[in-house]
């Protein structure tokens, strides 16, 4: 069974460009934080097209959204596809929306040709793929896997101390969180489409990515306590410089990561927020957050472990108080042959060049893959730039992606 689908990635070129121009930040900035305004806008503009296409809407109570078209069984579990639309702060018109619209558009471009799946497909837009709100990622698809608990979800703080609950209030979504965590069988299948968010496809002139590994992310909060106090006045021997202390914590992260060998492992320390912040003042608190991945959780594991050893020394030898906060350490995924194997003949029938690859970045579909079968497909963008006003994927990549998922969807949905 091999359906051609029928694109128009006209109509899915302008979409991308109207849901990029739905933002906190002047075009072509991209800003779409969580339960913002712009992320308010741009769901009902999602949620409009999917209507438009004739697929029934859910909405749970964390604001994940589920398009399905119905399939000559209904009583069977979905095949699902999808990503987010949420978007980290000055960042790109792809990142998560490529799933989306573009999974959108694989379901159109079956409709054209008059297919009707046996199984459903459904869409899921998931809520806050990004940390930035209340620091954690995959909030929504976390939540559905049941590995971030309602309780834990309604502790979660943005940077002002305002809750989750009162952000989910405002944005208008409503409902027992205990109701959003799924079952097992609830999905047949989960395959997503996104940009590599790396170079080797373009370097390579691939046209595909099939995803056979998702790194493992792990995050934590740190909290280091000196001694504040004139800078002039206070002589070295006996200071509780906070950010010394802290300049070693980064640095033994960094060294920890090359140590294990592996190319694999990384990691970074995304913010430092030094307090009282005065040229003549000495720090005397700094909040930090750490991002360590690796495709081999064991590997990943020791980078925390030997920064958790630094930690200590540091503390001890510096007389700061060193307070570390896991937010998650997620397994690595491993995606599922049977889909991977539905890609691979999708990407051949549709004349299309790939590879096998890891994903480095995290994604919904690291969640998901705790209550289903998983597969990510990856299309190239420009420089492996992304998280990033210029993150680029021309509409010829993307057409090459749609028209690979969208054969999938059709030989996973028979
Ligand atoms: O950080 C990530 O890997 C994803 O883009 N949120
Ligand atoms: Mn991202
Ligand atoms: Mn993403």
């Amino acid at each position: 069974m091999s359906i051609v689908p029928k694109l128009e990635i006209g109509l899915l070129s302008a979409e991308l460009a109207k849901l990029a121009q739905i933002s906190e930040a002047d075009p072509p900035v991209v800003t779409r934080v969580v339960f913002g305004q712009a992320d308010i806008r741009g769901r009902a503009y999602v949620k409009s097209l999917c209507t438009d296409a004739g697929l029934a809407l859910q909405e749970d109570a964390i604001g994940n959204i589920f398009a399905r078209w119905k399939g000559r069984e209904p009583e069977l579990a979905p095949i699902g596809t999808g990503s987010h639309i949420d978007a980290i702060p000055n960042a790109g018109s792809y990142d998560g929306t490529v799933g989306v619209l573009g999974g959108l558009e694989a379901i159109r471009s079956l409709q054209r040709v008059g297919f009707h799946p046996r199984r459903s497909i459904e869409l899921v837009i998931f809520t806050a793929e990004e940390p930035t709100r209340f620091g954690i990622g995959c909030l929504g698809s976390r939540m559905i896997a049941n590995i971030l608990t309602p309780q834990q979800a309604v502790a979660l703080r943005d940077n002002e101390g305002r809750g989750l609950e009162e952000w989910r209030v405002r944005a208008g979504i409503a409902g027992p969180l205990e109701s959003v965590a799924l079952p097992a069988n609830r999905f047949h299948q989960f395959v997503e489409l996104h940009i590599e968010q790396g170079p080797f496809l373009e370097q390579e002139r691939i046209d595909l990515g099939l995803v056979t590994h998702i790194a493992a992310p792990a995050s934590q909060r740190i909290v280091i306590e000196g001694e504040g106090g004139h800078a002039g006045g206070r002589l070295m021997p006996g200071r509780k410089d906070a950010l010394a202390a802290a300049a070693e914590l980064i640095l033994a992260l960094e060294s920890a990561a090359l140590a294990t060998g592996a190319i694999d492992t990384v990691a970074t320390v995304g913010i430092c927020d030094v307090f009282p912040r005065a040229v003549n003042s000495i720090p005397s608190r700094v909040f930090l957050t750490t991002d360590i991945r690796d495709i081999d959780g064991t590997r990943r594991d020791r980078v925390l472990a030997a920064l958790a050893h630094t930690a200590q020394t540091v503390s001890a030898r510096r007389g700061v108080k060193i307070t570390t906060e896991l937010v998650n350490a997620d397994p690595p995924t491993t995606c599922a042959p049977a889909i991977l194997e539905a890609l691979e003949t999708s990407a051949v029938a549709a004349g299309r060049t790939y590879k096998k690859m890891v994903a480095r970045a995290y994604h919904d579909s690291s969640l998901i893959s705790c209550i289903a079968p998983v597969a990510m497909l990856f299309i190239p963008c420009r420089g492996g730039v992304s998280h990033r006003p210029d993150e680029y994927a021309s509409p010829e990549w993307i057409s090459a992606g749609v028209d690979v998922l969208g054969r999938t969807l059709a030989r996973l949905a028979s």
